[in-house]
């Protein structure tokens, strides 16, 4: 008996330190204990298309892969097809990140919304210091932009034509390079060429903050109902949606998007994160303002499902697991924004996700 005991008690201790040992060994980025265990998946539950944001190099990883195929049926590159990556010298392109994420969601069934086209944060040094006149300029834009949309033609649905071109504080246009060579009118002439390089391509202009900067906002309203007074081609916008546990109002989030259906345009939300870490107080998640950040995705979403359904072209998390954010480097502080943690388990916030959409059934 004595003898037994001690034995099953060597067994328990070893098992426990084997445990330990496992956590410790694999790290928050590796382990995974069940990544097919039963939750609901958001693309089996939408009537719209839900993506997530992810770069090429995730697609090494089976754990994170399994879970992008059972519960998204849309992605953007996070960064790999923007014009810096792409577009490394005049008439020179680098197109293996791209290729791997569409051939990924071409793969699997997925669509693939192309971000973005023109965003003056991501502009390549030879563009920006570019040599030649304006008209040459215009013509090496138009060109990367032809050649760009023609080779994922058919295979990304949709495109950002631009990004982020008003700034905050009065809404006006920003002075970026685009501006300088090809005059006020600029982002006209990119979404026509947008048009003329495929017809069929949806087009969007992509921004952040049109919630809570009101200039902002009725920049980009003037900007829709002047293209759609002219005949300048455009479907829709998107709103990036990187949102914390404290605001901004939902009233503001739903004025914001009643601007935009009203115009019959379709409505991405594009870039969707809820920061709960605002004041930097938070050393480690935090259970209570966790279920904030859930029901301030449950808002969201429930918003979302209440516009006319042709008009709902997709929402898109910013992200997939905590760990990945760019707001941890962003703000310098610990932050948990996403629907899924460390281990790729999912969050509270997951659930508020998956609650607002069988509310919607
Ligand atoms: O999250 C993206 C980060 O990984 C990239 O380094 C960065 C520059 O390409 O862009 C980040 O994504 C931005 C998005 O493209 C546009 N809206 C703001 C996002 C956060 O900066």
């Amino acid at each position: 008996m004595r003898s037994s005991l001690s034995l099953s008690g060597i067994l328990l201790g070893l098992l426990a330190l084997s445990a330990v040992g496992c956590d410790a060994d694999s790290g928050m980025d590796e382990v995974t204990p069940d990544p097919n265990r039963d939750y609901p998946a958001l693309k089996t539950l939408a009537v719209h298309p839900v993506g997530v944001a992810i770069q090429a190099v995730h697609l090494s990883s089976t754990e994170r892969t399994t879970v992008i195929k059972k519960v998204f049926n849309s992605i953007t590159a996070e960064w790999e097809m923007k014009m810096n990556p792409i577009s490394v010298g005049p008439g020179s392109y680098n197109w293996s990140g791209a290729d791997a994420l569409v051939d990924f969601a071409e793969e699997n069934g997925m669509q693939v919304h192309g971000h973005t086209l023109v965003w003056h944060q991501t502009t390549p040094s030879w563009m920006e210091n570019f040599g030649g006149d304006d008209e040459a300029f215009e013509e090496a834009v138009k060109e990367y932009m032809m050649t760009v949309i023609a080779r994922y033609k058919g295979r990304v649905v949709s495109w950002d034509v631009i990004n982020e071109a008003f700034d905050d504080e009065r809404g006006e246009l920003r002075n970026s390079v685009f501006r300088q060579r090809m005059g006020d009118d600029y982002i006209a002439r990119l979404f026509r060429y947008a048009r003329e390089a495929d017809p069929d391509l949806l087009l969007f202009y992509n921004d952040y903050g049109l919630t809570w900067s009101l200039p902002k906002r009725r920049a980009v309203m003037r900007m829709l109902d002047d293209f759609q007074e002219r005949g300048i081609p455009i479907d829709g916008v998107g709103l990036q949606m990187h949102m914390a546990w404290d605001g901004p109002p939902l009233e503001e989030i739903t004025e914001t998007i009643d601007e935009v259906v009203k115009r019959g345009l379709k409505l991405h939300l594009s870039e969707l994160d809820v920061r709960i870490n605002t004041d930097g107080n938070l050393q480690s998640w935090n259970e209570e303002r966790g279920n904030i950040q859930k029901e301030r995705v449950k808002e969201l979403v429930a918003a979302f499902n209440r516009i006319p359904e042709e008009q709902r072209f997709a929402i898109t998390l910013w992200g997939l697991r905590d760990p990945d954010t760019w707001l941890i480097d962003f703000y310098d502080r610990p932050e948990w924004p996403l629907l899924f943690d460390a281990r790729l388990l999912p969050k509270p916030a997951y659930y508020g996700f998956v609650e607002a959409l069988q509310e919607a059934q």
